[in-house]
């Protein structure tokens, strides 16, 4: 049986994973999870209460959380880019950075343009100035670790590139990196270049209307 990713192409955490299967070249499944399809909406959110994008089925068994799908992916459909290093100190430090881009450029990316989807008299101009400051903090500490060139972790692309890819390019567009951290800011146009990556852009640009802060004219 194939392997079927529930997802959305709009959505960061699922372009974490697509960018990791077009690594690969991996075959799967797209399976959308969009207002057109309830019944595909219905089994995710009753494989995963928590309701959150995407979840890929294997042979029957769902694995949940982008970095964990990711690694899956490597365990047991692995292709020749290994996107988590064999050596297990080299590991560490590309599970440490993806935990930086999920929890310090995702995590705040997502509560700004969450806030525009509340209801005018429920924002959270408090709590949308802290994640502010914290993207901020992070894209300084990117821009004074990440090389000129290559990826986050080194030479080679891998877990922490993934989650970087959709973290910058959505947290660029409701707090852009400032023209000063240019290290970050290539780093981002790096990204944005790699095939994987761009083919999973280019595949959510028909949903960018959608975007709740709206999308700027750019990449
Ligand atoms: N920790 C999860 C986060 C996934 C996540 O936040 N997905 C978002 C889309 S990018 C989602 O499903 N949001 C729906 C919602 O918040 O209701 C992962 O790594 O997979």
């Amino acid at each position: 049986m194939p392997l079927e990713l529930l997802a959305h192409p709009f959505s960061s955490y699922c372009q974490k994973v697509l960018t990791a299967l077009y690594e690969n070249a991996t075959p799967f499944t797209f399976r959308l999870l969009g207002p057109d399809d309830p019944d595909t909406f219905a089994e995710f959110a009753a494989i995963w209460p928590i309701r959150r994008m995407p979840v890929l089925i294997d042979n029957g068994r769902p694995v949940v959380e982008s970095s964990v799908i990711i690694e899956h992916l490597g365990l047991y459909h692995a292709g020749p880019m290994r996107l988590i290093p064999a050596d297990p100190d080299a590991a560490l430090v590309v599970r440490m950075l993806d935990r930086f881009c999920d929890n310090y450029v995702m995590t705040p990316m997502q509560k700004i343009v969450g806030d525009h989807l509340r209801p005018e008299d429920a924002r959270d101009p408090h709590g949308v100035a802290e994640a502010r400051a914290l993207l901020e903090t992070a894209y300084s500490w990117l821009d004074d670790r990440l090389a000129p060139e290559g990826w986050a972790a080194g030479p080679e692309f891998t877990l922490a590139d993934c989650a970087a890819a959709p973290a910058l390019f959505y947290a660029d567009w409701v707090h852009p990196v400032p023209v000063e951290l240019a290290t970050l800011r290539g780093y981002r146009a790096r990204l944005l270049a790699r095939p994987s990556f761009a083919r999973a852009v280019d595949e959510a640009r028909p949903y960018r209307p959608i975007f709740p802060p709206g999308a700027p004219d750019r990449d």
